[in-house]
């Protein structure tokens, strides 16, 4: 067995996810070489090097250091509002749909859901959502939007779409916030710069162990207010670490290294999807396939079903509805194992 798992001729072909990928050699002597200190006390070199270089690169005053992000998104959202205030969020979006219950836990929001188009919403979803200033109801503060969007198949939001959105939230005193967990790859995928994406949002989360491959970590970037805030609450949620460093440096690392390369994810999705399109009981439209997910519906047979006879035959993914699939690729997926797994998918899905 080797550092990514494989194992010679029966190398186990992981789509699940793109948090799934192990840190490279490379990473991990950044790793062992990382200067660090107690973080919590504001001591370590290394963190506060990537917060800073966070920070630039999303044309913000300031980062903080988060363990997931999950606890980045949810350390945010106890930052913009109250206990009893309510939040406009996209049905499927993650910060509602996989965290756990966290906004009513944690923060004690109201979520107020948005339905979107692929995890797009619009200007009229939010004035539609909107209630009048009256004792009945909860104060509405926050706007959160997903980009790429997960549950959306990975789609990334056109630039127009999101300065409607954040043009509307505005005009109505609403804060913005971005689960940018895959950001790297909307810009990746469009060519645009991260810092463009975040100029229309008051705090953004990004994760560095999702394409990019760092084992953990995601930044909340925001003002130096802003900040400052989500570090008493980031603390308050557990997440105060110490010599952090040598996760920082993993994270360095892998925005130096892995941000580029991620087209490659990009095209490999594609051209497993083209594969895919052609099988017997897949629905999936190839040209919605913009970055590193793809999902598609096999209508007559359980995805369960599939899932298991994949897993059989050398190559996971995950069954996220009773007839639905999600197949991510990353960083410790080659496109020769793109050809493997598209071999396999065939083999399964043309079996009885
Ligand atoms: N997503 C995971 C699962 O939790 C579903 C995955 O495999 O895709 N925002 C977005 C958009 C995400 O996709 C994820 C993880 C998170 C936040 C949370 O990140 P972590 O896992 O670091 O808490």
């Amino acid at each position: 067995m080797n550092e990514t798992g494989s194992c010679g001729a029966n190398k186990v072909i992981d789509l699940r996810s793109d948090t799934v990928t192990r840190p490279t050699p490379a990473m991990r002597a950044a790793m062992a070489a990382a200067e660090v200190g107690d973080d919590v006390m504001g001591d370590d070199p290394t963190v506060r090097l990537l917060e800073e270089t966070t920070a630039a690169l999303l044309g913000k005053e300031a980062a903080l250091f988060m363990p997931s992000g999950t606890m980045s998104n949810q350390v945010a959202l106890r930052a913009h509002t109250e206990p009893g205030d309510e939040i406009l969020i996209e049905a499927g979006a993650h910060m509602y749909y996989y965290e756990a219950g966290a906004p009513a836990a944690l923060a004690g929001v109201m979520c107020r859901l948005l339905n979107g188009h692929r995890g797009i919403f619009t200007g009229a979803d939010i004035t539609a959502a909107l209630r009048p200033a009256d004792v009945h109801f909860s104060p509405t503060r926050l706007v959160c939007v997903e980009n790429t969007h997960n549950r959306g198949g990975g789609s990334v939001w056109p630039v127009a779409a999101l300065s409607e959105v954040a043009n509307t939230a505005r005009q109505h005193g609403l804060k913005l916030h971005l689960d940018g967990a895959r950001l790297w790859n909307a810009s990746a995928s469009s060519g645009l710069p991260e810092h463009l994406y975040a100029s229309f949002f008051d705090s953004v989360s990004v994760c560095f162990s999702k394409g990019l491959g760092a084992p953990v970590g995601s930044a909340l970037v925001g003002s130096r207010a802003f900040i400052a805030r989500a570090r008493r609450f980031r603390k308050q949620y557990g997440g105060g670490l110490r010599q952090a460093g040598v996760l920082a440096a993993a994270a360095l690392h892998a925005l130096q290294h892995h941000r580029d390369r991620l087209v490659e994810d990009h095209a490999n999705a594609r051209l497993l999807a083209t594969e895919l399109a052609d099988l017997p009981g897949v629905e999936l439209q190839v040209n919605e396939v913009e970055t590193n997910i793809l999902w598609f519906r096999t209508p007559t047979r359980p995805a369960a079903e599939l899932v298991a006879r994949l897993k059989a035959a050398g190559v996971l993914v995950l069954a996220l509805g009773p007839d639905s699939i999600r197949v991510l690729t990353h960083l410790d997926v080659s496109r020769e194992d793109v050809a493997t797994a598209a071999r396999l998918f065939r083999q399964v899905l043309t079996s009885s």
